[in-house]
Order: structure tokens, then C-alpha cells, then sequence
């Protein structure tokens, strides 16, 4: 995911990054990319929470924290909900794929996630946007996520933390933001999330 060296690859001013001289607390971990959005509720708490829950788990290390995104509801009728705050996190983990996002469904119930109707609004929702390398079509846990290539919510973010990445299978996150564009999708300076200590 990054083979970028962050002393030479300038990162924008609110991505909060960990870079350790060795992975230490964690023995062949693989490196996953999440997505949080929600567009209810204290919408940056519930990121914060989030974040900190992940780095909580158990085989779970948070590495990069995206900048916050303000961002239109995507799939749903315009104005039909609150807009969302969306993030992107850079994770090392032991945790296989189920297992992550096992946790990740754990963490939306912690933040009393209801799930009542396609798309519609929510405190928070987590997903697997990448797990290493892999491609699945398993239909528990599609990998790469099936539309992160084509939601701007989920490819800004992730090229802010990483700016050389690629959605497995469809090319670089940089090429796909760039021809998708960035309609509907604005950075909140104003706003940061922590890495967890
Ligand atoms: N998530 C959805 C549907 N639409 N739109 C935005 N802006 N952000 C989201 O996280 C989002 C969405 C379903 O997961
Ligand atoms: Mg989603
Ligand atoms: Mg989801």
C-alpha cells in the first residue's frame, strides 16, 4: 500500500501518521484500509471513537489517520439525508479478513449503528476497503470493496494517507480520484483526528 517514504512524499498538513522502525507488537501482520463514515449524531466523535476502538482491538494497529471529509450522501436522493463526515484509516493487522470485519460490525453497534434501510443514514459504518492485495468475491466481505473505485468519499481520504495506492484490480487511487473527480467531497481543515497513542 505505500512504498512511499514519508521524509521524501509531503503529506497533506492533517494526515497523522505513525511511521515505526519495525513492526514490533505485531508478528506478519497485513496492512488493511477501512473507511468510516456517518452522517448522524456527532459525527466527528463518533470517527474519534471509531479510530480509537480499532487501534483497542486485540492484532490491531492504527498506522495513518485520513483528514476528515465533509461529503454528499452518495446512492440517495440530494437532500434527502445529513451529509456525511467520511475517513479513511491505514491499519496493520493479524486479524484475517473475517475477524476484521467482525470487529469493525462490533464497533458500529458500539455506536448504536440501526440497520433498517439500504443506504440509509447512519451513526457509523465501517468498511473493509482493502485487505493486502487481496481480491475476493466471497459475498460476506467483497475485496476490494465492489464501489470504493467509484466513491470519491473513500478515494480522496485514502489518497491523502497514501498517496501511491491501488484499488487491487482497478488500478491506482490517484488515476481513479482523477478521472472521478472530487464533486461532492470537501476536506474539513477544521476538523482533526487523533492516532491513538
Ligand atoms: N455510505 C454509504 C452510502 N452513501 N455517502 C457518503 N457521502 N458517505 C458514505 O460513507 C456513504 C454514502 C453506504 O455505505
Ligand atoms: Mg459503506
Ligand atoms: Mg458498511
Amino acid at each position: 500500500m505505500t512504498s512511499s517514504d514519508p521524509t521524501v512524499q509531503p503529506v497533506p498538513a492533517s494526515v497523522v501518521e505513525r511511521v515505526d522502525a519495525a513492526d514490533v507488537t505485531l508478528s506478519n501482520p497485513k496492512r488493511a484500509v477501512i473507511s468510516l463514515g456517518g452522517n448522524l449524531g456527532n459525527r466527528l466523535d463518533t470517527l474519534q471513537g471509531a479510530v480509537d476502538a480499532l487501534e483497542d482491538t486485540p492484532g490491531v494497529r492504527v498506522k495513518a489517520v485520513s483528514p476528515v471529509y465533509e461529503t454528499e450522501p452518495w446512492g440517495v436522493p440530494p437532500g434527502s439525508q445529513p451529509s456525511y463526515f467520511n475517513a479513511v484509516v491505514l491499519v496493520r493487522t493479524t486479524l484475517p479478513p473475517a475477524s476484521l470485519l467482525e470487529r469493525g460490525h462490533a464497533i458500529e453497534e458500539a455506536f448504536h449503528r440501526v440497520r433498517d434501510e439500504h443506504w440509509g443514514p447512519r451513526t457509523l459504518d465501517v468498511d473493509i476497503v482493502a485487505y493486502q492485495g487481496v481480491v475476493s468475491d466471497d459475498p460476506q466481505l467483497t475485496l476490494p470493496h465492489p464501489r470504493a473505485h467509484e466513491r470519491a468519499f473513500v478515494l480522496a481520504p485514502w489518497h491523502d494517507v497514501d498517496p501511491d495506492a491501488e484499488v487491487p484490480g482497478r488500478g491506482t487511487v490517484a488515476d481513479l480520484l482523477a478521472e472521478l473527480g472530487r464533486e461532492g467531497v470537501r476536506v474539513r481543515a477544521d476538523l482533526e483526528l487523533r492516532l491513538p497513542e
